[in-house]
């Protein structure tokens, strides 16, 4: 069965500037921001502008350019948090999904996490 989008979640409502974030980067396909509980020094989510519900909605009903500028906006983040071109020590992204990934929030978004040894990941 198709995802279906609920225009009413929290990410959908910071893109049409009905919530105000953190913004660290934004292009035509994308935009960054501050994760408002964060877990780590840095930590940044990417979102795209159109509405995907998680990584597979996105992978399979986005456009290139939507794909192309999603994941172009995640290098620019890592590049203003100083993690890019082996500068910094590294970092980790995440997309949560579902139930059993433990998604909150029902718009795609990828964790930037950065700024201290994040451990091994397992779970
Ligand atoms: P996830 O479990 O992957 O769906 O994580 C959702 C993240 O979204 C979580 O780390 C907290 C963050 N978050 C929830 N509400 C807001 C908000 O209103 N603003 C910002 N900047 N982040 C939020």
């Amino acid at each position: 069965m198709a995802y279906s989008y609920d225009d009413q979640n929290i990410f959908a409502k910071i893109l049409r500037g009905d919530i105000p974030n953190n913004t660290v980067f934004e292009n035509d396909y994308a935009l960054a921001f501050r994760d408002l509980y964060p877990q780590a020094p840095d930590h940044v989510l990417v979102i795209p502008k159109g509405p995907y519900v998680c990584y597979d909605h996105f992978a399979n009903a986005a456009s290139d350019a939507e794909i192309v500028g999603f994941t172009r906006a995640i290098g620019e983040v890592c590049k203003i948090l100083g993690v890019a071109d082996d500068a910094g020590d590294g970092y980790r992204t995440i997309a949560n999904s579902g139930e059993h990934g433990v998604q909150e929030v029902e718009h795609l978004h990828v964790h930037i996490l950065a700024g201290r040894p994040l451990g091994r990941m397992l779970a």
